[in-house]
């Protein structure tokens, strides 16, 4: 519930796990941009989040990785002075607060997760981690109380098990957590691989398949070519529903980035090649994340910066996690920490 004269409270996560997307932002940024004024928004790079591909070298350093991230969101348009932007393990209640939830949660509930079914089919990624994975991302989310959750469609079914633990949690021990909402956008909420529209455009496939995503930092000659690249067909249809997949994507990311209405985008590519198509895809593309990547390349530059601006989104919003979490340990019979053995992270702000 929003308590009255208080805006409602969003909050959402990004994996530092690799080259930010288009699907990352038609899907979440570009809604994160857009709420920041009417809401009071918490955004969180998810660092132990990325940990369930620690088997994989590749996510190593993963401290450059946050500092990418941060960067990139700064330049999408997040204001770290409108809404706080941290790091998932400065607060440590992040995972303290998992565990609790863990020992609640049923085994069936997160095996029936399609996102652990999907990536749980290569076995060295089948770990304990991925399986709790939605465990850890419901105390991200019920730690801050947060009324909305801004997501891509592929995080529906974790928002709704987040719900679910929120109510078998009050049910419990009483009202403690606010039952959180997702918030979808009609248009974006899943754009597909330019390389295979079948599956869900994902930073972690792009490291082997090239022309599989759109890095929000990639130059404009390269956005043309992976975009003149893409996977069609070989005939004229541009009509939403009875195009092919990659026509259908294609049509999807020029109607999340322009927000023209469908009928209007179909009569103006009616009669049009594929060519034509792409080429407009392109501009648009092109257009829309050319002074991402120009701020990008200035903010990524300034690692004293970035950390500073991370450090302060911590101290904002600790506040509000060792609250939540105070209370859920009184509640779960587990005593407070005396002041003398606080851990020196928590007496200087950061928990
Ligand atoms: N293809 C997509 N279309 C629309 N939205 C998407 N999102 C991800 N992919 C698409 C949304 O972006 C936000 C951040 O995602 P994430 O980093 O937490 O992890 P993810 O959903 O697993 O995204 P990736 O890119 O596929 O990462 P990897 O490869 O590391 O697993 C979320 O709101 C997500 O819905």
């Amino acid at each position: 519930m929003v308590q009255q004269n208080q805006k409602p409270r969003i909050f959402s996560g990004i994996q530092p796990t690799g080259r930010l997307h288009l699907g990352n932002y038609t899907g979440a940024l570009s809604q994160w941009v857009v709420n920041q004024d009417q809401n009071d928004g918490i955004y969180c790079i998810v660092d132990l989040h990325a940990l369930t591909a620690l088997h994989s070298r590749t996510i190593v350093p993963i401290v450059e990785q946050v500092r990418q991230t941060a960067a990139l969101l700064v330049a999408c348009g997040l204001d770290p002075e409108r809404s706080s932007i941290f790091v998932q393990s400065h607060i440590s209640a992040h995972a303290e607060l998992a565990w609790i939830l863990n020992c609640l949660t049923p085994v069936g509930w997160l095996e029936r997760m399609t996102q652990y079914k999907a990536k749980a089919a290569q076995p060295a990624s089948a770990t304990a981690g991925l399986l709790t994975y939605p465990v850890l991302q419901a105390a991200d989310i019920l730690l801050y109380r947060a009324n909305f959750v801004p997501v891509g469609e592929d995080q529906k079914q974790h928002i709704e098990l987040t719900a679910e633990l929120a109510r078998r949690f009050n049910r419990l021990f009483g009202e403690t957590f606010v039952i959180p909402r997702p918030l979808i956008r009609t248009a974006g909420a899943r754009i597909m691989g330019l390389d295979d529209p079948s599956i869900k455009m994902s930073k972690s496939l792009a490291e082997d398949r090239k022309s599989h995503v759109i890095g929000l930092s990639d130059p404009p000659d390269l956005i043309r070519r992976t975009i003149m690249e893409a996977v069609t067909d070989s005939g004229f249809e541009t009509r939403f529903e009875r195009a092919s997949p990659g026509v259908k994507n294609l049509l999807t990311i020029f109607e999340a980035l322009s927000q023209r209405p469908r009928p209007e985008i179909e009569s103006h590519f009616a009669g049009k090649s594929y060519q034509v198509l792409k080429g407009e895809v392109a501009d648009l593309v092109i257009a829309v994340l050319r002074p991402i990547r120009e701020r990008y390349l200035n903010l990524v530059d300034d690692p004293g910066w970035l950390d500073q601006m991370l450090r302060h989104g911590a101290q904002k919003v600790s506040p509000i996690a060792i609250s939540t979490l105070d209370q859920v340990k009184k509640l779960t019979g587990i005593e407070r920490p005396q002041p003398g053995l606080q851990t020196i992270a928590r007496s200087e702000g950061v928990c």
